[in-house]
């Protein structure tokens, strides 16, 4: 899998060289491309902005750099015979939620390259323009307003490259953590069995697996009620409100 990223701060993404992605792309699982938007501007200010149409506080940016970034990252608009095979992801927070399971069906793609707004945005022309030549989405980290797209790409990132074959380690590790079985995750615990006057729980020791897995159930169900009933079948807003009154 290979994430191609423009940003006008590259430098945000050399923490992907550490841990666990960091890894992968020294063993060649994962491949990542980082590219500064500025390179495709002329002018001596390599100038990404410009202030918006229709008046208003804040800055725009441009479209004619994210084309020629688009053009270098795609192919050129001539070969778009068919479209690229990658996906392009725009970070936005008008954008759908990122959840697991886009990070799922993201995860089986060959290529995704991330476009990292900044300031109020991207001349809205640009997605309508790539929307030609590939798959795009416009995906928001969540409901909460960040500078720019960098940190919201890196998140994705994550989620995303330790889905693919190969990154995690143990794939079993993947399969009971919070969101993909649809619940929170249980409680978890390790040696010493009391530590600080506080004792793991007993059934975690007792050997019996099915015991095990039972409490981790009610566990999970339990703090997924209290936490998040959103996530649950019938946890809509209004059954929410109606079995919190007194
Ligand atoms: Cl993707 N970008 C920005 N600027 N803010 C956000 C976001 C993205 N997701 C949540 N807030």
């Amino acid at each position: 899998m290979r994430f191609d990223i423009v940003t006008i701060f590259p430098e945000f993404f050399g923490v992907l060289d550490v841990s666990l992605l960091g890894k992968a792309r020294r063993d060649g699982v994962l491949e990542l491309g980082v590219h500064d938007l500025r390179q495709w501007t002329h002018d001596r200010h390599r100038t990404v902005d410009d202030t918006p149409y229709g008046g208003g506080a804040g800055m725009v940016m441009k479209p004619e750099p994210w084309g020629e970034a688009f053009d270098a990252l795609l192919g050129p608009d001539e070969d778009a015979a068919g479209t690229s095979d990658a996906v392009v992801v725009f970070t936005t927070p008008a954008g759908t939620p990122f959840t697991q399971s886009l990070a799922r069906e993201l995860a089986a793609e060959r290529r995704i390259v991330f476009a990292c707004g900044r300031y109020e945005g991207i001349d809205a022309r640009v997605v309508e323009h790539v929307a030609t030549r590939a798959r795009v989405l416009e995906v928001s980290l969540g409901d909460y307003v960040l500078n720019g797209g960098e940190v919201a790409a890196m998140a994705m990132i994550e989620a995303i490259g330790r889905l693919v074959p190969g990154v995690v380690g143990n794939p079993e590790s993947l399969v009971e953590e919070s969101h993909e079985s649809g619940l929170l995750e249980h409680p978890s615990y390790t040696k010493p069995r009391v530590w600080r006057g506080l004792e793991v729980p007993g059934v975690l020791h007792g050997g019996n697996h099915a015991a095990v897995a039972a409490w981790r159930r009610e566990q999970a169900l339990e703090r997924t009620r209290r936490v998040r009933p959103d996530l649950l079948p019938d946890g809509d807003g209004a059954e929410r409100t109606a079995s919190r009154q007194p």
